[in-house]
């Protein structure tokens, strides 16, 4: 079935220690995003990148956060942007460095609610990302849209007010493999929904999904899918600045994509943290190009879709 898909490119990179995400999203073009989609029949509009506003906001305790007004504005930036989305399309947003999710997911949250429905979260990613100022060691704001969205910790006034936090019993992480020890006990004590490579190793990536899918159609929510290039293993992709080994293999995050496909949930999506300066010709621009389009539907067999 053919979607309205809307292409909205957030060079940020402030927010990763490492520079480079700046080009995530013309690497994401050159590797043909959207042609790839359009293939499937879909009707894809490109609507360009967002510039950041530099927000003058005051600092935190914590002197080893840097580039906080930028990092702020682009909060802001994403915020505005993504509640522009039209009700009607699915917004892929490419990134850009994961702390683009302070952004995108509360505006997916009021969306969500604007229509009435919950706002569920599939964090496909490495880390947990639910540091908070005070928590994070790095400085590295990218490591904290987790614990902003959700209302778990105080970003304000740093970073704007929520008027719809997303219920950390809708979010499911699944290939986490780098937890800092304050993230560990942040996790512990919430119910956010955890399937760690472990637990993949053990059981197999399709069952902590497909559980967690049957609770989205269950409760008929939006369904945002944040994916972390880090999520997969270093070895299939290479650019991104914070690799950490034995993540998602090519078949498992092709599954993942093509069971998200079946389920017709996926009502927005992130692709954060590619970052091309990491200097592997395009390989992990095109491989997440392959992995959207199975979303999309790129499936080598049609399946009923699955409820
Ligand atoms: N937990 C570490 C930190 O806070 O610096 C590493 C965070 C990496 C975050 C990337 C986007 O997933
Ligand atoms: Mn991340
Ligand atoms: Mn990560
Ligand atoms: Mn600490």
């Amino acid at each position: 079935m053919s979607k309205s898909v809307t292409l909205i490119g957030a060079p940020i990179q402030t927010g990763a220690w490492r520079r480079g995400c700046l080009m995530g999203p013309d690497a994401l073009r050159t590797a043909g995003l959207r042609a790839a989609l359009a293939e499937l029949g879909h009707d894809v509009v490109d609507a360009g990148n967002l510039h950041p506003v530099a927000a003058s906001v005051p600092p935190t305790h914590n002197a080893t956060i840097r580039d906080l007004d930028l990092c702020a504005g682009w909060v802001r930036v994403l915020q505005e942007a993504a509640a522009e989305v039209a009700p009607d399309t699915i917004p892929i947003f490419m990134g850009g460095d994961h702390l683009m999710a302070a952004g995108t997911v509360p505006a997916m949250a009021k969306r969500a609610e604007a229509a009435g429905k919950p706002l569920f979260v599939l964090w496909l990613d490495a880390h947990s990302d639910i540091h908070d100022f005070d928590s994070t060691d790095s400085g590295n704001l990218h490591g904290t849209p987790v614990a902003y969205f959700t209302g778990l910790s105080d970003f304000t006034p740093q970073f704007p007010a929520l008027e719809q936090t997303v219920d950390p019993a809708n979010i499911c992480m699944i290939g986490l493999r780098s937890v800092d020890p304050h993230e560990k006990k942040v996790l512990a004590a919430s119910n956010i929904d955890v399937a760690d490579m472990r637990m993949i190793d053990e059981h197999g990536i399709a069952a902590p999904l497909r559980a967690f899918l049957e609770r989205v159609a269950e409760a008929d929510g939006h369904l945002h899918v944040s994916f972390d290039v880090d999520f997969l293993d270093p070895d299939i992709a290479p650019a991104v600045g914070t690799t950490v080994p034995g993540g998602a293999t090519f078949r498992e995050a092709h599954l993942v994509m093509e069971w998200l496909h079946d389920s017709g949930l996926v009502t927005s999506m992130d692709i954060a943290e590619l970052n091309p300066f990491m200097d592997d010709r395009g390989r992990t621009a095109r491989l997440m190009v392959d992995f959207v389009a199975s979303l999309f539907g790129k499936s080598v067999l049609d399946r009923p879709t699955r409820s």
